[in-house]
This record gives C-alpha cells, sequence and structure tokens, in this order.
C-alpha cells in the first residue's frame, strides 16, 4: 500500500481509537495509541484527522506549530509518509558515482541494497543504538523481534532492521536500520571504517554516544561531513543525566540539557546536528526524539531529490513554517 497523502497517513493515525501504551501501539495493530508517550501528537493527530482534505494544512496541527517541540509519534508519522513518497531509483546523492575512482576507492558493500532507504546506527557499545533502533520501531526490549539490549550483546557484523508490523507497509517496506559494528576493533579498525562499513552509501548516518567523545569519535564525523552524508550526533541517556544532576546539584532539567549543549558544542559538534533524547523515554517533551526522526525524513527527501510533495510550492512552504515552529531551525548544511 502506497501512503499517497498527509491526509491518509494522518487519517489512519486519527482513526485510532483507544488510548493505552505509546509508539509503541501505533506499531502493534494501530489499533490502540496510548496516551503515556505522545499526548500532544494524539490530539494533533486526531485534530489532523478532522482536516482531512485540508491536506498539508494540516501538519501544523501535526506537529504542533508554536509548541516548539515536535512529539516523537509526530516526527514518526511524518518519517513514514516522507519514506512512502520516495522514489530510490538514484542512489543517494552524496555516495560515489559508479564506475569512478571514487567508488573504486570506496565500494559499495555488497550487503547494501541502495534500493531501500538505510540508516545507519553507529557508537560504541553500551551507548544505547540497540535501544535507540527498537525505539524507533516501536519495540521494547523484551519484544521477540527487538533487538538484544544489554551486556554481551556486541555487533560485529552489520545488521538491517525494517520498520515493524503495518508501518512496514506503510513505508513501502522502504527502511533499513542497520546496527554496525562500532569503530576501533580488529574487524573494524577506525582508518578504513568509513569505506569498510559503506558509510558513504547511506542515507544518514546515526552516530549514539551516551558520554564525552574521544577524537576518534570526532575524526569520523569531520569525514562523514567532508563526504556530506548526512549525520546525526545523537546523545542518548540524557535522562540519567537529568535524573543524577538533580539528585546531586538540584539542577533542573533545562539547566542539564543547556550544559550537555554546551559540553558538546566545546567538543566541535554542530548544534543543528546533534540531538539529546532518551531511547528509553522519546516522549518527553523536553528531549529531540521527535526533531530528530523529522530531520532524518527531511535530509533523506532532499539527498534522493525526487519527492514529488517537496517540488511542491505549498509543501515547501508548509516545511518553512515548520521549520520556524520549532525551537532551532533545520541544518544549516545542504546536502
Ligand atoms: N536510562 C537509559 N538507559 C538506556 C537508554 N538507552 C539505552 N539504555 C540502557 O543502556 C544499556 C545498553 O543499551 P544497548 O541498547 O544494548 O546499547 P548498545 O550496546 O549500544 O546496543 C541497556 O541496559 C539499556 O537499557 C536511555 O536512553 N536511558
Ligand atoms: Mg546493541
Amino acid at each position: 500500500m502506497v501512503m499517497d497523502s498527509w491526509p491518509s497517513i494522518v487519517t489512519t493515525f486519527g482513526g485510532v481509537t483507544s488510548a493505552a501504551n505509546g509508539l509503541h501501539n501505533l506499531y502493534c495493530g494501530l489499533s490502540t495509541l496510548a496516551a503515556g508517550w505522545f499526548p500532544t501528537a494524539k490530539a494533533s493527530i486526531v485534530a489532523g484527522a478532522c482536516v482531512g482534505a485540508a491536506g498539508f494544512g494540516s501538519m501544523g496541527a501535526m506537529f504542533g506549530v508554536g509548541a516548539g517541540f515536535i512529539s516523537a509519534s509526530a516526527g514518526l508519522a511524518y518519517f513514514i509518509h516522507v519514506l512512502a513518497q520516495m522514489n530510490t531509483e538514484n542512489p543517494p546523492c552524496h555516495a560515489p558515482q559508479q564506475g569512478t575512482a571514487d567508488a573504486q576507492a570506496y565500494p559499495s558493500p555488497d550487503w547494501l541494497s541502495l534500493r531501500v532507504l538505510n540508516w545507519a546506527v553507529i557508537g560504541r557499545v553500551g551507548s544505547g543504538k540497540s535501544t535507540f533502533i527498537n525505539t524507533i520501531r516501536c519495540l521494547k526490549a523484551n519484544d521477540p523481534s527487538a533487538a538484544a539490549v544489554g551486556v554481551g550483546h556486541t555487533t560485529t557484523q552489520p545488521r538491517p532492521y525494517n520498520l515493524n508490523g503495518r508501518m512496514t507497509e506503510m513505508a513501502s517496506n522502504m527502511a533499513r536500520i542497520w546496527d554496525l559494528p562500532g569503530a576501533g576493533t580488529k574487524q573494524w579498525p577506525c582508518a578504513s571504517y568509513i569505506r569498510d562499513a559503506g558509510l558513504r552509501y547511506f542515507d544518514g548516518v546515526v552516530f549514539v554516544t551516551s558520554g564525552a567523545f574521544s577524537e576518534v569519535d570526532l575524526n569520523l564525523i569531520q569525514q562523514l561531513l567532508a563526504f556530506k552524508v548526512p549525520y546525526y550526533i545523537v546523545r542518548n541517556k540524557v535522562d540519567q543525566d537529568v535524573a543524577n544532576n538533580l539528585e546531586d546539584n538540584g539542577v533542573g532539567v533545562n539547566d542539564t540539557l543547556s550544559e550537555i549543549r554546551q559540553e558538546l558544542l566545546h567538543n566541535g559538534c554542530d548544534p543543528l546536528r546533534t540531538f539529546l533524547i532518551s531511547a528509553k523515554h522519546p516522549d518527553s517533551d523536553h528531549y529531540d526524539f521527535g526533531l530528530l526522526i523529522r530531520t532524518m525524513a527531511l535530509d533523506v527527501s532532499s539527498i534522493r531529490g525526487q519527492l514529488r510533495e517537496f517540488q511542491n510550492a505549498s509543501f515547501t512552504s508548509t516545511a518553512e513554517a515548520l521549520a520556524a515552529a520549532t525551537t532551532r531551525s533545520s541544518p544549516s548544511v545542504s546536502w
């Protein structure tokens, strides 16, 4: 099933009747939509469904224009909507062109299909990569099809995950989210990691961290930037920092988040590419999970280039309105 228009996806979500347990249920059947995780999205999704034929006008409601934040489920619904519109005839525009010396130096890995949209999730063991992937797939760690979480589950080979349940269909089975082995092992040395992991062929690279950055991390990010591969610095587990800083120093959530942002900025991270999240609590309106997903969607639409709606003036103005309505503007880097 191809979802052609925003109203149709909004209506699909809005048709959901009872409230239960957040994004998890958005995926698992769409028969229940949760109050717990995403109250803003729930209200705006229902409002959007009522708008119906008003088309992209309903997107403002969806994103809670003026609220200064994008809820996780709104971000995810937008992500799915964009994916359903994508045409993957061409590889990402930043990927090396076939037959060139560049492509010889950086070959496309044989395990990667460019006929779908691929996001790499990288970072150190324990940073929360598997939890992040589960959350995008709306799964809890104890779900049978979830990525294994916790000690002793080190990824040694690239492993793809599809979206889950009904969402796969809604996104025309276009998304692959890859759990990649971290850089710096014997099998995956730092020096050739970008080449070995095929990172130049991905639609985006999500760099998950839960602590300070090393020189190696920053070097990797600089290379991605040089190769124009959209990257996302995802500082995970901020829920822990917030709780600890409150308990230890009596510092409130906003001040703790500002401190983390400052620290990342000080380490050379572009604030427009930096997202503070808790993969365990994507619904929190203090964190950037929804913004991250929405940015991934906007980037992919630009790098694969042929999204009909992105050539449409009303879409562009809505996208601009959205950017203006959120706390931060769209990334300054043009992919
Ligand atoms: N408090 C908190 N714990 C998290 C978060 N994300 C992951 N964890 C925990 O961190 C540990 C490692 O997570 P995992 O996803 O397996 O990390 P990976 O090795 O990078 O795949 C697990 O115990 C998770 O429950 C988060 O956002 N907040
Ligand atoms: Mg893992």
